[in-house]
C-alpha cells in the first residue's frame, strides 16, 4: 500500500476564534500552525488566508505573505491554496492563489448548499473556468467533491478536456448540504472514482477521525484540520492543527500505514517539482 498522506486544512473560511482560540488568523498564526501540522507528519497544507482581523480574502498578495512565511521555516512541504475562497466571493477574487508559484489548489466540482441562506456556487462554466487555469499554470487540482454527482460532473469535464488525468479528489463528507459522512457514503464515494485515482477524505466534524480511518485502511489519503474539525475528541477542543495530525499518525501506526514525506506525497500525487 502507498504512503499516507496527510493533508491539514489548518484555517478554512468560515471557522474562527469564537469556536476555537487556535484558529489562525495573522501571518504569524497560519505559519505557527502549518508548521505544527507539518512536524507532527502533514506533507500538504491546504491554505485559506485571513485579515488580521480574521476576515476571509483570497487576496494574492496575502497569500504570498504567508506562502513565503512557510516556505522559509518548512521549504519542502507541499502548499494547497483555496480556490473556494468563502461563500459569495467571485471566480477572479477566488482564483488569485493561481497567480502565484504553486504546486497544487483546490478545484470545487459543483454547488452545494453550505448551511443557512448560504449556497457554495461552483456552475460548469466555473469549474471549466478554474481547470483551464489550472492546466494552463501547471497547478495540479485537487478535485473537491461534496457529493458523489460531484466526482461524475468532474469525470464529464477531464473527457472535455478540462480537467488531465491522472486524478486526485478530495472527498469532503459531512457538510451541511453535502452527502453524509457515514460508512456507507464513503464506500459509494470511493468506489464512484477511476482506477488510478488518488483521494484524500475530509471527514466533516465527528466524521473526521472514523473517516480518516476508513482510508488508511482503504489505501486513500487523509485531510484533518480546523477547516474541517475543531475538537480532538467529544468536547475537548484541538490545541492546534498539529494535535489533529499527530492523532491520524498514531491511528495509522497501529494499523500499519506508514507516513509520507512531502516528497513521497508528490510522487504519488504525480506533481513535479
Ligand atoms: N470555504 C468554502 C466555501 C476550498 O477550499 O476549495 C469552500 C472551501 C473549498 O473551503
Ligand atoms: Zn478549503
Amino acid at each position: 500500500m502507498e504512503k499516507l498522506i496527510i493533508t491539514a486544512a489548518i484555517c478554512g473560511a468560515e471557522v474562527t476564534k469564537e469556536h476555537n482560540p487556535a484558529v489562525p488568523y495573522t501571518v504569524a498564526e497560519i505559519v505557527r500552525e502549518a508548521k505544527s501540522a507539518y512536524d507532527a507528519g502533514a506533507s500538504v497544507i491546504h491554505l485559506h488566508v485571513r485579515h488580521d482581523n480574521g476576515t476571509p480574502t483570497q487576496d494574492k498578495a496575502r497569500f504570498k505573505e504567508c506562502i513565503d512565511a512557510i516556505k522559509a521555516l518548512i521549504p519542502d512541504v507541499i502548499i494547497m491554496p483555496s480556490t473556494g475562497g468563502s461563500v459569495g466571493m467571485t471566480n477572479d477574487e477566488r482564483l488569485q492563489p493561481t497567480e502565484l508559484d504553486i504546486e497544487m489548489a483546490t478545484l470545487d466540482c459543483g454547488t452545494c448548499n453550505f448551511g443557512g441562506d448560504d449556497i457554495f456556487e461552483n456552475s460548469e462554466n466555473t469549474i471549466k473556468y478554474f481547470g483551464k487555469r489550472m492546466i494552463e499554470r501547471g497547478i495540479k487540482p485537487e478535485l473537491e467533491v461534496f457529493d458523489k454527482s460531484m466526482i461524475d460532473m468532474a469525470l464529464r469535464l477531464a473527457k472535455k478536456g478540462f480537467i488531465l488525468p491522472p486524478f486526485h479528489f478530495d472527498f469532503v463528507m459531512g457538510v451541511n448540504g453535502g452527502i453524509d459522512g457515514t460508512l456507507r457514503d464513503f464506500t459509494f464515494m470511493r468506489g464512484s472514482i477511476p482506477e488510478g485515482a488518488t483521494y484524500t477524505v475530509a471527514g466533516i466534524g465527528r466524521y473526521e477521525f472514523p473517516l480518516a480511518v476508513a482510508a488508511i485502511i482503504d489505501g486513500g489519503h487523509v485531510r484533518v484540520g480546523f477547516e474541517d474539525n475543531i475538537f480532538i475528541s467529544k468536547g475537548v477542543l484541538a490545541k492546534s492543527n498539529g494535535e489533529l495530525v499527530e492523532k491520524v499518525v498514531r491511528l495509522a501506526k497501529e494499523l500499519g500505514r506508514e507516513i509520507a514525506n512531502p516528497q513521497e506525497a508528490r510522487k504519488i500525487l504525480s506533481i513535479k517539482n
